[in-house]
């Protein structure tokens, strides 16, 4: 077939009908998707979300401004944001070296800190509903932590578990931070994919993947300086990609403007998220920007994940069992249906 250009290449289906697999360009794997599958009849649970009205202080709350926390230690009277050591940390920093070196097991020991990071004071905002200038803050905060822990750590995982739904143990808004000496799993297949990606191309794999999705099917959200989109390879039902437009190995590396930008397309594509079921969409986020020493990684490029469980209401989520945990993580609905429902629902002014 001849295309309007005159080449005698056909262009590339915006979407495969048939069962196919996808291949996640930055860790390597590949996705099964079957879309379709949804229109099979649902018998599972129907339970009703309780509807949640938060006051702006909550005297039991362990993270409101000058309360207790379980270990006994008080809260300052914080008007921003507020950082400390995770109470019950699953990383240490006083690990002596130790390892197991026994035929097949093998153990190392892992040195690292752990930190609760809150957003505000108030109790009853959260990422989504904090004006963009809150969010700037925030913003500012993982940047700095970045700096701060990678002084002593190779990773520094910033990540925020939103809704009970994704482990939230308390509505107060708050994300964490946990910094190790080690590469962990999943930055450890980025950092492969994305410096063979530099070793062939002399590019950064995310940036060619971002000119390749440019006002395409998959794009949510764009600014100046910042892309928001559902990646061709997604596992789940309304996954995001949140990139900068310009080589960002980093947050440290993020500008002003950049920073600006960013508080305002988190702003709009939380908004959006919250609008899909209008019900508090719950996510496991984070961001992965070079580990360190940071001059040792310039094949990286600074991105955010979105992970929300939700697939057909506020209460019926998408699980990884079966088939998932025993072959190949698997979607019913396609990257493309789901940007396109994300893109509708931008607020009136919003450029979607
Ligand atoms: P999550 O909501 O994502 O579970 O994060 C809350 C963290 O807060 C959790 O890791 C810590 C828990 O260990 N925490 C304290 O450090 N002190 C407390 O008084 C309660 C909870
Ligand atoms: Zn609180």
């Amino acid at each position: 077939m001849l295309t309007g250009s005159g080449s005698a290449i056909a262009p590339a289906p915006v979407e495969m009908k048939v069962p196919h697999r996808r291949r996640n360009a930055l860790t390597g794997e590949w996705v099964l998707v079957s879309a379709g599958r949804t229109s099979r009849p649902w018998q599972g649970s129907t339970e009703s979300p309780a509807a949640e009205v938060r006051p702006e202080y909550d005297a039991t709350c362990y993270l409101c401004p000058g309360n207790t926390r379980a270990t006994g230690d008080v809260n300052p009277s914080y008007e921003s944001t507020f950082v400390f050591t995770n109470d019950f940390a699953a990383l240490q920093p006083d690990v002596a070296p130790e390892s197991i070196r026994d035929g097949l097991l093998q153990a190392e020991s892992e040195p690292g800190t752990c930190r609760v990071i809150c957003y505000s004071p108030r109790h009853d905002l959260d990422l989504a509903s904090m004006p963009p200038s809150g969010i700037r803050r925030v913003v500012d905060l993982w940047s700095d932590q970045v700096a701060d822990l990678s002084r002593t750590n190779r990773w520094v995982q910033v990540f925020e578990n939103r809704g009970a739904t994704m482990g939230a143990s308390n509505p107060h808004p708050h994300g964490q931070i946990w910094a190790g000496a080690a590469l962990p799993n999943e930055p450890l297949k980025e950092d492969r994919e994305q410096r063979r990606y530099f070793e062939e191309n002399g590019s950064l794999l995310l940036l060619d993947y971002l000119e390749q999705e440019s006002g395409g099917p998959r794009v949510v959200a764009s600014t100046e300086s910042w892309m928001a989109l559902v990646p061709f390879w997604a596992v789940w039902p309304f996954e995001m990609l949140v990139v900068p437009k310009r080589p960002v190995r980093w947050l440290p590396d993020l500008d002003d403007g950049e920073r600006d930008d960013l508080a305002a397309l988190l702003a709009d594509v939380l908004g959006r998220y919250d609008r899909v079921f209008d019900y508090p969409f719950p996510y496991s986020m984070g961001w992965h920007g070079a580990p360190s020493p940071v001059e040792d990684h310039p094949h990286w490029q600074l991105h955010a994940h979105f992970y929300p469980p939700l697939l057909r209401s506020a209460t019926v989520r998408k699980h990884m069992v079966g088939y998932e945990l025993l072959a190949e993580v698997q979607r019913d609905v396609t990257a493309e249906s789901v940007a396109a429902r994300l893109r509708e629902l931008a607020t009136a002014g919003v450029d979607g």
